[in-house]
């Protein structure tokens, strides 16, 4: 089996990448270890900046989003029994978009599909070789059958667990991590929104997010030991967090309904400064994690994805390589800038343990500076947006 670009992973850098290349006559081949099914149904991310929901349109799989995603134009800073919005559109003159991931997934899926793409569900056994040549190879396991799929470059989209990173040489490699001693409690409700828009809150008890996936859906997480199990926790116990940690003075509160859907993940932030060896490129989470806090890891990875289809576009139609080469510096910037906001903003929001009671109290007041002062909302606002981004 031949290609021109081998793609390891059907996420959306994965998925996305394949789509831009194919818009521009350059062939790929997506192999995936999980079935369509499950992609199409894993819950993860909900938040697009209009970077994203920018390509997405150009690119032409954006139709389903513009009806369906809701646009907001800001969020609200909850603490101290209080809430302030921070007007993101009054800011910056940008929005945000709510349109779950596993939508965007279900899009891009349609499009390769519908273009008589190549995408391999269900593949194993996933390995690379060749990427110091001209003639890398990728062999996987399909349908009881061995294949081997030679290309001329290897992109890994293959997450956080994938094998591409692995393949990079550990002494070209430098990674940078910070494992956070908190995960999130993720809810999926069956309810109206409790609000318009979006609500971090930061309560002595611990962070709490309530979000939305569409008007009779809602999506809420609380901060909770990682290690915690969701039996731990019943309907009822749920509830009287979300209500003590979200609900304010005013009256506002977290409106109840059926819960359909538990999980814990654990957050960390993590960068392997090595993006790019030889003919293998890494994209998205298999480069890069951030905590969620900031909503940016969707949307770094296709910031990733929007700079290397140019770079491989250069490559094919005009033989240049120099994007190529500088793929790792350029993407890298954005990278540490979205690494630094989605650490800010978590070490702003939450409970932190074993800080002092002086280092909790400089929280409220930074809370109280970016919901007072135009400045520190300006920044929290573009950064959020992403146009604070290089
Ligand atoms: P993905 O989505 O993990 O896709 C990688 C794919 O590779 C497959 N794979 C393999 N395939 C073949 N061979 C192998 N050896 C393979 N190993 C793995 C996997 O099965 C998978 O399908 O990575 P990608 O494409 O880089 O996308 C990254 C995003 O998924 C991720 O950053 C976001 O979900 C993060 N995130 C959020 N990002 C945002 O921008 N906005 C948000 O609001 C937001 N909320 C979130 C989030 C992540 C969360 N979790 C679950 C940590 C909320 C949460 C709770
Ligand atoms: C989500 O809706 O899943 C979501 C929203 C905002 C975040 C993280 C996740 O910061």
């Amino acid at each position: 089996m031949h290609t021109q670009v081998g793609i390891i992973g059907a996420g959306p850098a994965g998925l996305l990448l394949s789509h831009l290349l194919h818009r521009h006559g350059i062939e790929s081949v997506v192999l995936e270890t999980r079935g369509r099914d499950q992609i199409e149904s894993t819950i993860r991310a909900g938040v697009l900046e209009q970077n994203t929901t920018d390509l997405l349109i150009e690119a032409g799989v954006g139709e389903r989003m513009k009806a369906e995603g809701a646009v907001h134009h800001g969020f609200e800073l909850a603490f101290e029994g209080k809430r302030r919005r921070i007007d993101l559109t009054a800011l910056t003159g940008h929005s945000i978009t709510v349109y779950a991931q596993h939508e965007v997934l279900k899009d891009l899926v349609a499009a390769r599909i519908a273009a008589n793409g190549s995408v391999f569900f269900n593949v194993s056994n996933t390995s690379i070789s060749g990427i110091e040549t001209d003639a890398p190879s990728i062999r996987f396991t399909h349908g009881g059958v061995e294949h081997t799929l030679h290309c001329d470059f290897v992109i890994g989209c293959d997450g956080s667990q994938g094998v591409s990173r692995a393949s990079i040489p550990s002494a070209r490699r430098r990674d940078y991590e910070c494992v956070f001693p908190f995960g999130w409690f993720g809810i999926l409700v069956e309810a109206p929104p409790t609000s318009d828009e979006l609500i971090y809150a930061r309560h002595e008890r611990g962070f709490a997010l309530v979000s939305t996936r569409s008007p009779s859906v809602q999506r809420m997480y609380f901060q909770c030991d990682p290690k915690d199990s969701t039996e731990n926790w019943s309907d009822d116990r749920i509830w009287s967090e979300l209500h003590a940690r979200v609900d304010s003075v005013d009256g506002a509160t977290v409106t109840e309904g059926r819960i359909f859907q538990k999980n814990i993940v654990g957050m960390r932030s993590y960068i392997s400064s090595t993006m790019q060896h030889g003919r293998l490129y890494l994209a998205g989470d298999a480069a890069h994690i951030v905590p969620p806090t900031g909503a940016k890891g969707l949307n770094l990875a296709v910031s990733d994805i929007r700079i290397l289809a140019k770079a491989l576009q250069a490559f094919y139609s005009e033989d240049r390589t120099d994007l190529l080469d500088a793929y790792t510096d350029t993407a890298l910037k954005r990278i540490w800038r979205a690494e630094h906001f989605s650490y800010w903003m978590t070490r702003l929001m939450h409970r932190l343990d074993g800080v002092s009671a002086f280092e909790q109290r400089l929280q409220v007041a930074e809370l109280e500076h970016v919901t007072t002062s135009h400045a520190a909302a300006l920044a929290m606002a573009e950064n959020y947006v992403g146009t604070s981004a290089v």
